[in-house]
């Protein structure tokens, strides 16, 4: 099923377009992972996931109309070329939903996550440019659905459409609309995040590539869905009951875990620098110490801490570069 005839059936008769189309879309850390596709044309997931989102750091996106005709984007004010993967994803996106109408867009998109984090952008940076599509259009379509639609630009937007905890249900419909996420109605006030960044080259196997590969050659794949199915029961009692220790645990043992499939891979993929391995030696000996922090890691060297705010001078003196970010604050 191709995604264009999945969208068709949730458009307007008559797409219109306004003046002007602006959102932003927080980034997201997943601490149940997705990991592996049933179905690559719609980013559908082998498995459920659950993520917490970065509540200010994020993508943000305007689209107008194009001054000259042409469709442009621009990517933290340089524009890419037309040619350009980015440009490419980014304009057969916004034509899943423009219809018949000629009319050329232009798309700016910032990013301020902190380039020191090594955090990928395309899951904040679809969810923004759905929500701006949506306004763009005045689309108006539902939360559930603007969800489903971010999926189709890149798995892990379907969670930031939403803030705070957020679970992506793999659904089982052909057509994939029961595959979105759904903000979890729970918050956790001294729950923090700490990027530590390890290493910055760029990889040079991108995760869509990565888990295809896992997929098809990793026999230890076979055990992936059912770890992750209960860690997702995990986290929602971890999260339910403020119980700290679980939710580490959890999100620590769900990451190894899908490290060691891909590790398990051939070619081997070991997304890994040595320095990866050093920051997570350094952690288990904190914990041995009594510091509550857990680790998580994504496709690429760089480690995600989990931490409560109680901690946060203990963390900053171990790992002076710390970047924390505070997933329910207020302001
Ligand atoms: C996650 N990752 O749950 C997992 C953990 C990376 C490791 O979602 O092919 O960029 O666009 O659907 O969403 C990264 O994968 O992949 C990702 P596509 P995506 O956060």
């Amino acid at each position: 099923m191709r995604k264009e005839d999945v969208v068709k059936g949730y458009l307007p008769a008559t797409i219109v377009a306004g003046e002007r189309g602006e959102a932003f879309a927080p980034s997201n850390i997943a601490l149940c992972k997705y990991w592996g596709k049933r179905n690559r044309e719609l980013n559908l997931p082998i498995n459920a996931s659950l993520s917490v989102s970065l509540a200010h750091l994020g993508s943000k996106t305007c689209i107008t109309e194009s001054p000259d005709g042409v469709d442009r984007v621009i990517l933290n004010g340089e524009e890419q070329a037309g040619d350009s993967k980015f440009a490419r994803k980014v304009v057969d996106f916004i034509s899943l939903f423009r219809g018949d109408l000629k009319q050329a867009v232009q798309v700016e998109t910032e990013n301020n996550i902190p380039t020191a984090a090594g955090l990928a952008s395309s899951a904040s940076g679809f969810a923004a440019l759905m929500l701006a599509v949506d306004h763009f259009y005045d689309l108006k379509l539902a939360p559930q659905h603007l969800s489903a639609f971010a999926r189709m630009g890149s798995g892990s937007a379907s969670r930031s459409i939403f803030n705070g905890f957020v679970e992506w249900q793999m659904g089982n419909r052909e057509d994939g609309m029961d595959s979105f996420a759904v903000p979890l109605d729970r918050d956790w006030a001294d729950l923090r995040i700490g990027l530590v960044k390890v290493a910055t080259a760029e990889k040079k196997v991108d995760s869509r590539a990565g888990m295809q590969r896992t997929v098809e050659s990793a026999h230890l794949y076979q055990s992936w869905p059912l770890q992750a199915a209960a860690d997702l029961e995990k986290l929602h009692i971890a999260i339910e009951q403020q119980d700290f220790m679980l939710l580490g645990e959890t999100a620590e043992q769900n990451a190894l875990s899908m490290h060691a499939t891909m590790i398990a891979s051939w070619p081997p993929l070991l997304y890994w620098q040595p320095e990866s391995v050093a920051a997570m030696h350094k952690i288990w000996d904190l914990r041995a110490q009594g510091l509550q922090v857990y680790f998580t890691m994504d496709a690429g060297p760089n480690l995600k801490l989990l931490f409560l705010e109680q901690d946060s001078a203990d963390l900053i003196s171990a790992f002076p570069e710390l970047e924390i970010v505070t997933p329910f604050a207020t302001t």
